[in-house]
């Protein structure tokens, strides 16, 4: 994929192992957004702590960095004050589902209009190999010698159950799938949420780019499969094993996000309110504190 004007740095220049799938994520959110038309300063990239949370290092963009599995909170926070700002999120399964699990449940019950992009590599990466909670039961990782003990988490279910509008999976190897699908993600009025299949090349042996290759299968292949289908879209993100489906799960585009209940952002993002209407604001609060 070609430079772009969110280009910041060269490969060599991040701190990621030379074939990692994070480089194609990074290439497919920088395609993405040029691709939508955004412009560097409407942009933010938000992360917690991993080496997928360095992906806004590595990108022109406004860029926040928290504390590992905090960022979904700040980004609620930041799209609740600025909602002209498209915020998108990029962090690990451990950042998201294990140190994070609880916010993720409640962002994706807030329906806030905001991206998630999950770099799903099934293990703990920056800290050097241990288990996630979406390693595979009995695959053996550095701390866990004898094999996962746990039943792994299904973020793409967990995240239909609660209520999400939005849901798919991609794969760090196909770089126009994933660029298409962010870019759908971000269009959609509400919470989107991709999980990205993403090897990673030092600390997991397993999951390999040729394991996800061998497994991955397109759902919006199927001509009759139903991106309006909840129970349907459920079902399918439950598959795994030898045969992991891809693609949107599910699309709904009617409804409204937790922004739009907030009758103060109604009429502007309330960094753009005028200070007497940012006073009756504080009012309210003194009120009610
Ligand atoms: C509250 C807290 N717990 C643990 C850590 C240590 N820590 C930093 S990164 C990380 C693992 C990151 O794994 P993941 O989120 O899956 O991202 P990856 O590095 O694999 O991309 C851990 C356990 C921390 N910084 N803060």
């Amino acid at each position: 994929m070609s430079e772009t004007q969110f280009s910041v740095c060269t490969p060599k220049e991040t701190s990621w192992c030379p074939g990692c799938g994070d480089f194609g994520i990074l290439a497919s959110v920088k395609d993405a957004l040029e691709s939508l038309g955004k412009r560097p300063q409407d942009v933010i990239m938000m992360a917690g702590i991993g080496q997928a949370a360095k992906l806004p290092h590595y990108i022109k963009a406004n860029g926040y960095c928290g504390l590992h599995g905090r960022s979904l909170p700040a980004a609620v926070g930041v799209k609740l004050s600025n909602h002209d700002l498209t915020v998108v999120i990029n962090s690990g399964d451990g950042d998201i589902f294990g140190e994070g699990g609880n916010h993720f449940i409640h962002t994706v019950r807030r329906d806030i209009d905001i991206t998630l992009i999950l770099h799903n590599n099934q293990i703990y990466g920056l800290t050097q190999g241990q288990s996630s909670p979406l390693s595979d039961l009995g695959d053996p990782t550095k701390l866990q010698p004898r094999g996962v003990i746990s039943n792994p988490l299904r973020g793409p279910v967990l995240a239909l159950s609660l209520g999400a509008r939005f849901v798919a999976r991609s794969f760090s190897g196909d770089q126009k799938h994933l660029s298409e699908t962010i870019q759908k993600a971000i269009n959609h009025k509400g919470f989107s949420f991709v999980e990205v299949l993403q090897p990673c090349i030092s600390m997991n042996k397993i999951n390999t780019f040729g394991w996800y290759k061998s497994r991955i299968n397109n759902i919006n292949e199927d001509p009759h499969y139903d991106t309006k289908d909840r129970m349907k879209a459920i079902e399918k993100a439950f598959g795994w094993g030898d045969n992991i489906p891809t693609g949107i799960f599910l699309d709904i585009d009617e409804g409204e996000s937790f922004g739009d209940r907030v009758v103060q952002l109604k009429k502007r993002a309330l960094v753009k309110q005028s200070p007497l209407e940012r006073a009756v604001l504080e009012s309210v609060f003194k009120e009610h504190m």
